[in-house]
């Protein structure tokens, strides 16, 4: 239900059919709700042939060790995470001559006396890497298939820098295809044509090219950078971008990314094809096959598949006593990761790149694209071996053969091949509560209040429909995005341009100081991460229906870049999420949905932020 009182005060206020791409005062087309086709039925738990394999890690029944029966190169290639030797993340780097004002690289700057919006340090320091992206042969989960590679490694490398570094990364293209690189939940505030968007700010990088971004480290903690074109990043083109930067808690040991992957036996692009296939086909969405951690899990194989067992799974070590904190990441193509550690309670420090007041959780929930920093206390004795968890049974499609993705957490004196006996206590009603926790616990660590009169305010009406040629698509108030490789909307901007095609699916806020989004899903089936770029928004409240205008938390409320809008109760009640981002960084920002088949069938918008600004000041380099 759309708020009639606010609609009618737009019509006033702006002309109703406008052409910036706002106030078209657009209402549901609840005729045209399509509903999705049905998933196949659900494979037993292991599989048909499961009955060969035994525990939560699908370890086939004559094994008693916990041995990795592929070497860790085939089954990620390069990469190291997910073995025992993966380095432990320092406070932050002293490598480059990074400078140590008052001993840290961002002198006096605390988690609670620095805006990091807008004081972000500059340490004059640049870090560089080289990205090749290629095709290569993996097997994570012990089934070979070609995966999209950075530097021939599955996840990939791992971005490290300090906050207020400059990060300059060359990215070349060894693929047949196009490809770009998106740097998650950075600001890019003095380079908005460094975050990596095809059609929005710059064309994607051809087959044999290079491309190089330079950018600043402006907000810190853990995030991610992956492939922007097509869904390639469900392929594998993906990796951890950590950010070191003043702590909000103290803790002992950090043991780096978990990063936590629905995974998908056929290539990326047969699954794109599925999801965009004709109406009447009746094609369901894909389901996953496997989930991983830090790029490793076991298969229940079968008779058919090209298979190995007891392929691997990531190990992790536990100091007793010690302090752990752990940067969980979900680069799923569409899964909602519920993450647990059996017998261990964890306390929350960060969501996404915003420090938040700790609190303890039994599962931390994270929809596609969001980060939690967590802090787990070693409470066990040392000989303890214990089952880490990634649950994705319940809030995604999943083929039933494999629902949880599991890694051992080995204490200090305990046989690294030991197999964890331990159980979960985490219960069905928590794993099947397919939302992020409650806006009321979720406070930033350094408070901001956001204006309670925005300038603006939008509603962006969520709905799933089939068009005239026979296609599902996703629809934001009536429009279904489609870009132009060849005109990115940040260049256009620049010319001057304001006139673009409604397929690109351009909101224009002109020079307004806040804007306030009010997102509906009318979808019944399944919820939303919506992604802003450019920005962290305010999560003033959520619920169903209608808004009733109450804030959570006003004086400081939750902010975070990607958001989930839960699924609608039926076609009539939707979920809603109400958003604010201050326009503090003029360029054009997509804030789309991150499930990789929602995205690239049209539930993508741009906002342009500050046109005037980008025409008469930015200063693109060719
Ligand atoms: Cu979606």
């Amino acid at each position: 239900m759309v708020s009639w009182g606010r609609l009618i005060l737009h019509a006033f206020s702006f002309s109703p059919i406008s052409d910036n791409g706002l106030s078209k005062i657009y209402t549901p087309d609840k005729a045209k709700f399509t509903v999705p086709a049905a998933q196949p039925a659900k494979s037993v738990l292991g599989g048909s042939n499961g009955k060969s394999f035994h525990g939560p890690a699908f370890i086939s029944n004559g094994m008693q060790a916990l041995e990795n029966a592929l070497g860790q190169h085939q089954q990620d290639g390069n990469s190291v995470l997910g073995s025992l030797d993966a380095p432990k993340l320092p406070s932050f780097r002293t490598d480059g001559g990074t400078p140590l004002p008052f001993g840290f690289p961002w002198g006096q700057s605390t988690a609670n006396n620095t805006n990091y919006y807008t004081d972000t340090p500059n340490t004059g320091v640049t870090r560089y890497y080289d990205f090749e992206i290629s095709a290569g042969q993996i097997a994570p989960d012990g089934v070979f298939k070609e995966g999209v590679l950075i530097n021939g490694q599955f996840p990939g490398p791992t971005i490290e820098a300090n906050w207020g570094d400059m990060i300059s990364i060359t990215v070349k293209n060894s693929l047949d295809e196009g490809t770009s690189m998106h740097w998650h939940g950075l600001l890019q505030k003095a380079t908005p044509w460094y975050d990596g968007v095809p059609t929005i700010m710059q064309c994607p990088i051809a087959p044999g090219k290079s491309f190089t971004y330079t950018f600043q480290a402006d907000l810190y903690g853990t995030s991610w950078y992956h492939s922007h074109f097509s869904a390639q990043y469900a392929g594998g083109a993906a990796g951890a971008m950590i950010i070191y930067g003043p702590k909000n808690v103290d803790y002992d040991i950090d043991l780096g990314p978990v990063i936590l992957t629905d995974w998908y036996h056929q290539d990326y692009y047969t699954l794109v094809e599925q999801t965009m296939s004709k109406a009447s086909d009746n094609t369901p969405q894909p389901a996953s096959n496997n989930n991983l951690i830090n790029g490793k899990m076991n298969f229940p194989c079968y008779a058919g598949v090209n298979c190995t067992e007891n392929a691997g799974v990531s190990k992790f070590s536990f100091t007793s006593g010690k302090k752990h904190r752990l940067r969980l990441i979900n680069m799923s193509a569409e899964a909602m990761q519920k993450f647990s550690i059996d017998g261990h309670t964890m306390t929350v420090i960060a969501n996404d790149f915003v420090p938040v007041e700790p609190y303890e959780v039994a599962v931390v929930t994270l929809a596609v694209g969001q980060r939690t920093d967590i802090i787990v206390e070693a409470d066990g004795s040392p000989t303890d071996s214990v089952w880490m968890r990634s649950n994705i049974k319940y809030c995604s499609l999943t083929d039933g053969t494999v629902d949880e993705a599991v890694a051992a957490i080995y204490y200090e004196s305990a046989d690294n091949t030991t197999i964890p006996t331990s159980n979960s206590s985490v219960t069905v009603a928590q794993l099947s509560y397919c939302n992020n926790d409650d806006l009321s616990v979720t406070k930033p660590f350094f408070p901001i209040t956001p204006d309670p009169n925005p300038s603006t305010t939008e509603d962006l009406i969520i709905e799933y429909r089939t068009n005239e040629t026979d296609f599902n698509l996703w629809f934001v108030n009536n429009v279904s995005f489609r870009g132009d490789y060849n005109n990115p909307v940040l260049l256009e901007a620049k010319l001057g341009n304001l006139d673009f095609p409604e397929e690109y699916h351009v909101m224009n806020f002109g020079s307004n100081n806040t804007v306030r989004l009010i997102v509906y899903n009318y979808f019944a089936f399944g919820g939303h991460p919506m992604h802003q770029h450019g920005h962290n928004v305010y999560v003033l409240a959520e619920g169903f229906g209608e808004w009733d205008n109450t804030v959570t938390n006003p004086g400081n409320p939750q902010r975070r870049d990607t958001v989930w809008v839960q699924a609608a109760k039926d076609k009539d009640t939707p979920a809603y999420v109400v958003l604010q981002f201050d326009q503090d960084n003029p360029g054009s920002w997509p804030f789309h949905c991150h499930i990789a088949w929602h995205v690239s069938a049209g539930l993508y918008v741009s906002i342009l932020e500050r046109p005037d600004d980008i025409r008469k000041n930015m200063k693109i380099p060719g």
